[in-house]
């Protein structure tokens, strides 16, 4: 178990049991959130306000001053970072593929026992209605990993619905990344994008998506986008044991994730049908309703 130090370098220490999870064991294990939402200075520094009179006095005050917190967090199309952004970014990712971190969450996504992807031709499977708050929240334990590294860093999202080519200042970026457990091994991240032309087909439906009334016909219609933009891209991101190996993984769920944040306020109570351990979004303890706004992951997109 992981203990909230704030004097030790957290970078070495790993993820609780990345490859060994079960489901049932899984809700046990305090969730990474948790461990970040103690560690964040803006907690810390209500948490000292003295009592004169203006601060909060009660807990329920602390949780009110949390609440109207702005997302600390802007999400930003790629395209729009400074060299200062990417080269943080790009350095956060070596960080924690040096220390092993990135290599058990390319671990934790290669077990096909979170049922997180889509796994029969039925789109009322388990792994269809998890696909989207389980990544919803494998991103914000990433981006809070990143985080350790570089404070002001967030994951930024690849709109390829505009950019209908591999970003190119992550042309250069392709990591080898050790992954332990049964699936793992060394990583050496490439890719062999399709051409333009085809990227365009696969994102033409899209706009067909956006449109859908229910949850199910959503998500039906946004995973196989996504599918397809992982085998466009190709090699290393089109293998489920692989894909988070590459760091254009992060930036193409943002853009998945995004768009399920544009659609569901619009559709309020359509939201994935779970019931039993499947609303447990584990290895983490974070539940399907939580994964709903992504104000409780305190970030927004821009
Ligand atoms: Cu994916």
């Amino acid at each position: 178990m992981r203990k909230p130090v704030h004097s030790v370098s957290l970078l070495k220490v790993h993820l609780p049991h990345a490859t060994t999870t079960t489901r049932g064991s899984a809700v046990t294990q305090m969730t990474e959130h948790q461990l970040a939402t103690l560690a964040h200075p803006d907690f810390l520094a209500h948490a000292t306000t003295s009592h004169d009179g203006h601060g909060p006095k009660t807990f329920g005050d602390l949780t009110a001053m949390r609440r109207a917190q702005p997302a600390e967090k802007v999400r930003k199309n790629e395209k729009e970072l400074t060299a200062t952004e990417r080269s943080r970014l790009v350095d956060a990712f070596d960080v924690i593929n040096q220390s092993g971190v990135l290599g058990n969450f390319v671990a934790i996504h290669a077990d096909m026992g979170h049922h997180q992807h889509r796994m029969s031709g039925d789109p009322h499977d388990i792994g269809a209605q998890r696909f989207l708050p389980w990544h919803r929240v494998f991103l914000d334990q990433v981006e809070t990993e990143l985080r350790r590294v570089h404070s002001e860093v967030t994951i930024p999202y690849w709109d390829w619905t505009a950019d209908q080519q591999i970003p190119v200042w992550l042309a250069d970026v392709l990591p080898r990344v050790i992954v332990p457990g049964p699936m793992g091994g060394i990583v050496q991240v490439t890719r062999s994008p399709g051409s333009l032309h085809h990227l365009q087909q696969i994102t033409a439906p899209l706009n067909r998506v956006m449109q859908a009334g229910g949850f199910t016909t959503f998500v039906d219609g946004l995973e196989s986008v996504h599918d397809q933009v992982h085998d466009w891209v190709g090699a290393s991101m089109s293998d489920l044991a692989t894909a988070p190996a590459d760091p254009l993984f992060f930036l193409h769920h943002a853009n998945v994730d995004r768009l399920w944040s544009t659609w569901h306020p619009t559709h309020p109570s359509e939201n994935p049908t779970l019931s039993g351990d499947d609303v447990v979004m584990d290895p983490w303890r974070v539940t399907e309703p939580t994964t709903r706004h992504i104000d409780n992951f305190h970030y927004s997109y821009s």
